[in-house]
């Protein structure tokens, strides 16, 4: 039998979209910026220009599990990263924002079968979610490490144990109107 398991350095073949919710700005640029470190430092263009990755910008967290499915239906993509910070203090449906955006980003990967890295920090408190995406450590570098590893893993799976849903990596380039204004 096989051990499958995926690995960090063969990054050249791989695409990334990564969702971003503005919502709480000061946390998703900080995720942002050390998800976008980690993927550079192995190897992956992390230029918007570039054809690895793109990025794609939602109002706040409870937007993201819409616009990864769209995303992830397209086959374009290894996996997709999706960056937020639903934080309890500021609001008192945290646990309605908060529940609705895991069950999105969960059923998205099921109905796809596409990775769907689960980057929305869920706190009590605005320290507890800075601590968490750079005081202390970033969580960012943790999502993109999952991406690469899992991106590298489904497609290990695709190609030795095809499931015959009909699915092959869509290779077209990415249009224009999904990328970011940004
Ligand atoms: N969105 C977040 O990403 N984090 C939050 O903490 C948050 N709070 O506090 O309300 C939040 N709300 C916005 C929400 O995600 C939607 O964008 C909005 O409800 C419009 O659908």
């Amino acid at each position: 039998m096989t051990v499958f398991e995926g690995n960090f350095t063969e990054t050249e073949p791989l695409r990334f979209a990564i969702v971003i919710g503005r919502f709480n700005d000061l946390v998703t640029t900080k995720l942002l910026a050390a998800c976008q470190d980690c993927l550079k430092r192995h190897g992956v263009d992390i230029t918007p220009e570039g054809t690895q990755v793109d990025y794609v910008y939602v109002p706040g967290s409870f937007e993201v599990p819409v616009v990864a499915r769209q995303l992830a239906m397209s086959h374009r993509y290894d996996a997709v990263i999706c960056l937020g910070a639903v934080i309890r203090g500021q609001t008192p449906h945290f646990d309605l924002v908060s529940s609705e955006v895991a069950k999105g980003i969960a059923a998205t990967a099921y109905q796809t079968g596409v990775p769907v890295i689960f980057g929305v920090l869920t706190t009590d408190t605005m320290q507890q979610a800075l601590e968490r995406a750079g005081i202390k450590a970033n969580l960012g570098w943790e999502y993109a490490m999952s991406a690469l590893e899992m991106g590298s893993l489904m497609r290990q799976l695709r190609s030795s144990v095809p499931n015959n849903d009909g699915y092959a990596l869509n290779t077209q380039p990415i249009p224009p109107s999904l990328k970011s204004a940004e």
